[in-house]
C-alpha cells in the first residue's frame, strides 16, 4: 500500500509541476476527418486566461461545409472580446482537482452541405495532448427543433484520452444562425473522476475496479493498463469535488 501511495504521490507532483505551464488542447471539427487542418482547439495555454485572449482565441473561417465553434457574447459571463463563434478557445490551466467547461459549443452544416448526416469529430492533439490522468466529456445540451433520430439531450460521451478519434454522426441541420444548431458542452474533469460529475467517489472507484487488469477504462498513467498505479491516483484524489 505504501508503494502504491508513494508512486501515486510522485505522479501527482509531476502533474502539479506541469500545471504551471499547462499547454494542451483537444481538437474538434466538423467533418469525417474530424481533426484535419480545419480543426479548432479547446484547451489551456501558459498565456491563456478564461477571458478573450486576442493572440489565442480566433473566430472560425466562413464558407466551409460546416462548423464547430464556441459561441461567446460580449458582456456575457465576463467575456470582453467580440461576440462571435470561436474556432480556437484557449484558457488558463486547470488544477488537478478542478474541472473546466467549454460551452456553448455549436455544430451545424452550411446550406450547401448535401448529405443527410454530418460528423462531429474530436481528438486530443498528438503532441500537445491533455494529461492522460484527466478525462474529457462531451455532453449534448440541445438538439435543433424538428430533428428526429438525434441522441437524447443529456447524453454524455467520455472522449479518448489517447490519440483516438471520436466521431459522432448526427442528422444534418443547416440553420441560418449557428445557435440553432446542435449545442454541446465539453469538459475536462478533475484527476480521478471517471463519471464526469466532478466528484471522485465510489462510482469512480467501481469503474476503475471493473477495468482493473482488463481494460484501459481506469487508466490514468497513460500506459493503457488499469493497475495499482492508477488505483493509487484515484485513492489520492478520493473525495475531491464532492459536496
Ligand atoms: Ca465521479
Ligand atoms: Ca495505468
Amino acid at each position: 500500500m505504501r508503494a502504491i501511495v508513494s508512486s501515486a504521490l510522485a505522479l501527482l507532483c509531476l502533474a502539479q509541476a506541469a500545471l504551471a505551464s499547462d499547454y494542451w488542447f483537444y481538437r474538434y471539427a466538423f467533418g469525417p476527418e474530424g481533426c484535419g487542418c480545419n480543426a479548432g482547439h479547446l484547451g489551456a495555454h501558459p498565456a491563456g486566461t478564461d477571458d478573450y485572449d486576442p493572440a489565442l482565441d480566433f473566430p472560425f473561417f466562413s464558407q466551409e461545409e460546416g462548423y464547430a465553434a464556441v459561441y461567446h457574447e460580449q458582456g456575457v459571463n465576463g467575456w470582453t472580446g467580440p461576440t462571435d463563434f470561436y474556432r480556437h478557445d484557449l484558457r488558463s490551466g486547470v488544477p488537478i482537482d478542478q474541472s473546466k467547461t467549454w460551452e456553448p459549443v455549436y455544430v451545424w452544416a452550411s446550406d450547401f452541405f448535401e448529405p443527410e448526416t454530418m460528423i462531429f469529430g474530436m481528438q486530443p492533439h498528438p503532441n500537445l495532448h491533455p494529461s492522460t490522468s484527466r478525462r474529457w466529456f462531451l455532453t449534448l445540451e440541445a438538439v435543433p427543433q424538428g430533428v428526429l433520430n438525434a441522441p437524447a439531450v443529456g447524453t454524455r460521451w467520455m472522449l479518448p484520452s489517447n490519440y483516438d478519434l471520436f466521431l459522432l454522426e448526427l442528422p444534418t441541420v443547416r440553420p441560418a444562425d449557428g445557435r440553432d444548431g446542435y449545442r454541446f458542452s465539453v469538459k475536462i474533469a478533475p484527476v480521478g473522476d471517471l463519471t464526469g460529475d466532478d466528484c471522485v467517489d465510489q462510482a469512480d472507484l467501481g469503474q476503475l475496479l471493473a477495468a482493473y487488469g482488463v481494460s484501459a477504462n481506469g487508466d490514468f498513467t497513460g500506459d493503457g493498463i488499469t493497475d495499482q498505479a492508477d488505483l493509487g491516483i484515484l485513492l489520492s484524489a478520493y473525495g475531491n469535488g464532492c459536496e
